[in-house]
């Protein structure tokens, strides 16, 4: 042996996240949890949406999904495997009070309370969604989020699920992406419950920012004081093709109808004025009541970030129905460059940088969690029972670098949440989306780990990335 080869090894550099920093995983009730009919659950728009025909591809529904109801010790194991510090998972609001404003159906909070201790005796931290989009269908039949009495009915909720685990989940969301709930729901249809009316997702995303602001108030009041409370939004990280003043104007309107809309009601108790002046010919927006606004804008502990991919627009036109409450008569989308995921969505890493410098820069002292990154492939288990995915760990590690380098910038990035845990049921693209690191056999529940479930429990083990 020479000297050389005695050397000791450098210890390979790592790009190394902060002490604490929370490594976790995401998933939604509707999109695993099937049991649709089981122990007192009714139906949420979701389950209606999906069994009227030509809505969801396949005729795909959520009535198995992945079978989580039934495989809860399963799938706690496999992230304790990962060795992921924190599970986000949503609550199914017609599991646990059937029809939205009945009573309490203790058979539905028992899953949870099964869920959240496994997950404490595994060493996870829960982070609890109130709201993933699964509405109980008889609100909708009352009008749903167009109606102002579904937001206190979602209050009631929060209060009912805080008394049932509030001591036990260290963090409760209380909406998930309430653009979506408001824009693909009500504005063009592409979500349940499938309306397609501006005037409706006007509304409907008003009184979202209210349910949340009177959910936040209600939990605040039963939880114990260190509970952390949150709101996660998928925020568009718009850019305009140039710099020429329409495409910038292009750009103001979606981040307003897009961004602003959630952002400044929660953040600032306001209504952005030029959303109110161009959705004019909407609404009048009389039916923001009186202390709404102070309602909605409760503090919060925490704001969670989902990102997927950036939007380029330019002064043009854009088909209608469309989420943009008439944007699109002034907005083109232009498809921005770089390779696809299997969504046809643009992997583009800077746009999640973008929206955390933001942040950090617009709400300064508000801790953010990227509560939702990821990307589906055409993922299969190869005959030796590999699957392979080599796009998806580069998608992970560029992402998780836009992160590294948004914290290096001071943006206060407290943890980072893989979507999805397994493969599961991708809303109006049923199952022909694959968005787990938990490769997932629809025929027999099988649960096989990917290639980028390896990657992603390697980097939380060191604590970071390879350098
Ligand atoms: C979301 C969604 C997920 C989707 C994911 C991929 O909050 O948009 O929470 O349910 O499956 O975004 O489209």
């Amino acid at each position: 042996m020479t000297a050389l080869d005695a050397r000791p090894q450098a210890p390979a550099a790592v790009l190394r996240f902060p002490e604490g920093f929370r490594w976790g995983t995401a998933t939604a009730a509707y999109q695993i949890e099937g049991a649709a009919a089981e122990d007192g659950r009714t139906p949420s728009v979701w389950d209606t949406f999906s069994r009227t025909p030509g809505k969801v591809r396949n005729g795909d529904t959520g009535d198995i999904a992945a079978d989580h109801y039934h495989r809860l010790d399963e799938d706690i194991a496999l992230m304790r495997r990962l060795g992921v510090t924190d599970y986000r998972f949503s609550i199914a609001w017609p599991r646990v009070r059937p029809t939205g404003s009945g009573p309490v159906n203790a058979k539905g909070l028992d899953f949870y309370r099964r869920l959240v201790d496994g997950l404490l005796e595994a060493g996870i931290r829960p982070v609890a969604t109130l709201y993933h989009w699964d509405l109980p269908q008889e609100l909708e039949d009352e009008g749903g989020w167009t109606n102002r009495d579904t937001a206190y009915r979602f209050a009631e909720y929060a209060e009912i699920m805080a008394g049932a685990v509030g001591d036990r989940v260290a963090t409760w969301t209380t909406l998930n992406e309430p653009w979506c709930a408001a824009f693909l729901g009500y504005g063009n249809g592409v979500h349940a419950p499938g309306r397609t009316s501006d005037l409706d997702a006007l509304r409907a995303a008003h009184h979202l920012n209210l349910a949340h602001g009177l959910a936040a108030r209600a939990l605040r009041g039963a939880l114990p004081a260190e509970s952390e409370i949150s709101l996660t939004l998928n925020l568009h990280a718009v850019r305009p093709l140039s710099a020429a003043p329409e495409d910038r104007d292009a750009a103001r309107r979606i981040d307003a109808v897009g961004n602003r809309i959630f952002l400044d009601p929660v953040f600032h108790g306001r209504l952005p004025e030029d959303l109110v002046r161009d959705t004019a010919g909407v609404t009048d927006w009389s039916f923001v009541a009186d202390g709404d606004l102070a309602t909605a804008s409760v503090p919060i502990d925490s704001l969670g970030i989902n990102y997927y991919s950036p939007s380029v627009v330019a002064a043009g036109s854009s088909e209608s129905p469309s989420p943009w409450a008439g944007a699109e008569r002034h907005v083109r989308f232009e498809p921005a460059p770089g390779p696809r995921t299997a969504m046809d969505w643009p992997v583009d890493a800077d746009g999640l940088y973008e929206v955390l410098t933001r942040l950090r820069d617009e709400l300064p002292g508000v801790p953010l969690v990227v509560t939702e990154n990821g990307a589906a492939y055409e993922d299969y288990a190869d005959p030796s029972g590999n699957v392979k995915d080599p796009e998806r760990v580069a998608y992970l590690d560029s992402h998780l670098r836009a992160v590294h380098r948004a914290l290096a910038d001071g943006a206060d990035v407290r943890g980072y949440f893989l979507w999805s845990l397994l493969d599961n049921f991708e809303w109006a693209f049923g199952y022909s989306k694959r968005f787990g690191i938990v490769h997932v056999d629809f025929a027999t529940q099988r649960r096989t780990l990917k290639d980028s479930a390896r990657w992603y429990a390697e980097a939380i083990a060191r604590g970071g990335l390879e350098n």
